[in-house]
């Protein structure tokens, strides 16, 4: 383990978790837009034959006054059967999935293995919300930036991708079905790190699930032997906010590293699942980031992150923390067996 790295990080241990946000959105991904005065849903279709109807499978239109307009866009809402049986108290754990696609189930998304296992899902595609690229006048952006212009320190796609998954925990919080203490997001790549930064902003997350997020996400910049914040910033300025550009190729002179964002999850639950031949996300970086943030958590009284002292080697599963951590052979993707940890994890 690169314990000369560890040594050398900035350590958020001085300050609260607002001051820790605080820095992560004026530096790196920009400050979101305010809550909406108000969210209401539209059921535009129901499937009570859902998986051989032992699911439940509702489409909604979600529809956000942001105070700047008004702003909707599709949900997915599923839940086994049996969770409509309330008045036993049967109310489900339920994993808020922001997505690539709209198709459900999907490739990265076993949705009927999850449902089996007793959880409820809230899916949305991200590009539902607004386009993944540098354009600022459609969606939400739209909506928020009238003429398609930001200031600097107002956020990237990122943040307003984690704005619309908090509009999704407002809707899950309505659903008698749900378990609201029990709501984890989950997100693979781009959207690992939006899921990181929705779960750190939003306490109502009980946990986050970030999967091969990389840099920017739960990778730590220092020292990284994957992507760079030149690279990441050359490639996507707009997934954050201008300021995040002055720390290209300067990553030692950042007064924050990848593990403030994991810390400021804190005291709730945060998951990093990795992958061996993911070299782009580095998968060591994620490691240590958990490593470092786990020290934060130590420092409350938590358990941080149980972890041997060494690195990990493929198969490797840390459940035992807070901070969670799994090491997946193979390359870049949301796989089964990844889901099969998320679900073991939210079950502890
Ligand atoms: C890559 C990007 C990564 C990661 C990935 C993805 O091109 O460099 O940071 O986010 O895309 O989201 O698929």
């Amino acid at each position: 383990m690169n314990s000369e790295l560890l040594k050398k990080l900035p350590m958020p241990d001085e300050l609260g978790r607002t001051e820790i946000l605080n820095l992560l959105l004026s530096e790196e991904y920009g400050f979101l837009p305010e809550p909406p005065v108000g969210v209401t849903a539209d059921v535009e279709s129901e499937d009570r034959g859902f998986c051989a109807g032992k699911a439940v499978l509702k489409k909604l239109k979600l529809n956000c006054d942001t105070g700047k307009g008004s702003f909707s866009f599709p949900v997915s809402l599923m839940y086994p059967a049996e969770a409509e049986a309330r008045e036993e108290g049967k109310t489900v754990p339920c994993f808020l999935y922001i997505s690539f696609t709209d198709r459900i189930p999907d490739l990265s998304f076993p949705a009927e293995e999850i449902l089996d296992n007793g959880f409820a899902v809230l899916h949305f595609c991200y590009q539902d919300v607004t386009s993944d690229d540098g354009d600022f006048t459609n969606g939400l952006a739209g909506v928020i930036y009238p003429d398609g212009k930001r200031e600097k320190t107002q956020c990237g796609k990122i943040g307003l991708w984690a704005w619309a998954a908090s509009r999704v925990m407002d809707f899950a919080c309505m659903v008698p079905e749900i378990d609201h203490n029990r709501i984890g997001v989950v997100g693979h790549s781009r959207l690992g790190k939006t899921a990181l930064l929705a779960g750190a902003l939003d306490e109502r997350f009980y946990c986050t699930f970030s999967n091969d997020s990389g840099c920017s996400g739960a990778a730590l910049a220092r020292g990284t032997k994957g992507e760079t914040v030149g690279k990441i910033y050359q490639n996507f300025p707009y997934w954050f906010c201008e300021n995040y550009g002055r720390y290209a190729e300067k990553e030692d002179s950042m007064p924050f590293d990848q593990h403030f964002l994991l810390a400021a999850a804190a005291p709730r639950r945060v998951y990093v699942a990795s992958a061996s031949q993911d070299c782009w996300a580095d998968p060591e970086s994620e490691y240590l980031s958990c490593v470092a943030a786990g020290n934060y958590y130590r420092k409350m009284g938590l358990k941080g992150f149980v972890h041997p002292d060494r690195d990990p080697v493929v198969g490797d599963c840390f459940g035992e923390g807070e901070i969670g951590y799994h090491l997946r052979a193979g390359t870049h993707y949301l796989s089964r067996e990844d889901w099969g940890h998320f679900m073991e994890y939210m079950r502890k």
